[in-house]
């Protein structure tokens, strides 16, 4: 798939490296504000390690999208994301992806060199749709029942697989009747977004069968609190699950695996990529 300048097989196994420039995401909030003065240094420091580390994408987000947050207004989300976008794209070779819900966010950051929208409403926000058919590039629709402010209250479904799939049916039809072709469209189940423990559970169990659509998947669980409540682990000591969570997410046809822990996760994909496809790359 062709993220603005790069192209990128996703065949292969990739990595989403998550840097959210906000005072109060839940994992790694306030890391690059201080006074609620946003710290490009330090923002830049994430972003080298990462790419050091072996992430294909760096999402950069300036809304907190964790349960109960509130919105932001948009020129606040503006002047958290630009800066760090063009600071990124004038030093580092890796695809931007800007974490947004805000038509003007992401036609700004489109000129700014982001190579995908990513984008937790898919592209349901007013004027969403048309700004990011206007950009041309590829897009991520991720499922979330309700918003984020609401949507941990008492999540329901008939059956949460075929509930998603018939959702994502929807989105992608709106997505080509603004001219965004199926090609430029990743799928994403938004592990956390209005789902119980056992709705994510499931999702990630049966993963395959949103895979069988034959779109790229993404998925987004490091340090959520499904592995906390599963493990009983707090946020900071939840990265052994969440590679147990991304190792099944690749077997099951995931191809995106967005992550605060990069170097990790790196390589469990890498072994588990060896391992699926030992047959014809392990002479005996
Ligand atoms: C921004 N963001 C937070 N969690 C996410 C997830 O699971 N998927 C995607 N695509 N974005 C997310």
């Amino acid at each position: 798939m062709l993220f603005a300048d790069q192209r990128l097989d996703l065949t292969q196994p990739h990595v989403m490296g998550v840097i959210n420039v906000t005072p109060d995401s839940f994992s790694d909030g306030g890391d690059f504000f201080a006074s609620q003065t946003l710290c490009l240094d330090a923002a830049m420091v994430r972003a080298r390690a990462m790419v050091a580390q072996g992430a294909s994408f760096l999402d950069i987000g300036g809304e907190s999208t964790r349960p109960g947050a509130d919105p932001v207004s948009v020129q606040a989300e503006i002047d958290r994301v630009i800066p760090v976008i063009e600071a990124i794209k004038a030093s580092l070779d890796i695809v931007v992806s800007i974490d947004t819900s805000t038509p003007e966010v992401m036609t700004l950051a489109a000129e700014a060199g982001a190579g995908l929208i990513n984008d937790v409403r898919a592209l349901g926000r007013k004027g969403a749709l048309q700004a990011a058919a206007d950009t041309k590039l590829p897009v991520c629709l991720m499922h979330m029942q309700g918003d984020p402010k609401t949507m941990q209250i008492n999540p329901s479904y008939n059956s949460v697989v075929s509930d998603i799939g018939h959702y994502f049916d929807e989105r992608i039809e709106q997505c080509n009747l603004v001219g965004i072709p199926t090609e430029r469209i990743i799928i994403d189940p938004g592990f956390g977004f209005g789902k119980t423990l056992v709705h994510n559970l499931q999702l990630l169990k049966h993963l395959s069968v949103l895979a069988n659509k034959g779109l790229p998947i993404l998925v987004g669980m490091s340090r959520k609190s499904m592995i906390g409540n599963v493990l009983n682990r707090p946020v900071d000591q939840r990265l052994h699950g969440g590679l147990a969570t991304a190792v099944m997410a690749y077997e099951r046809g995931a191809r995106i695996v967005r992550v605060h822990d990069v170097a990790p996760t790196v390589d469990a994909l890498r072994m588990t990529h060896a391992i699926i496809n030992s047959d014809v790359t392990v002479s005996q």
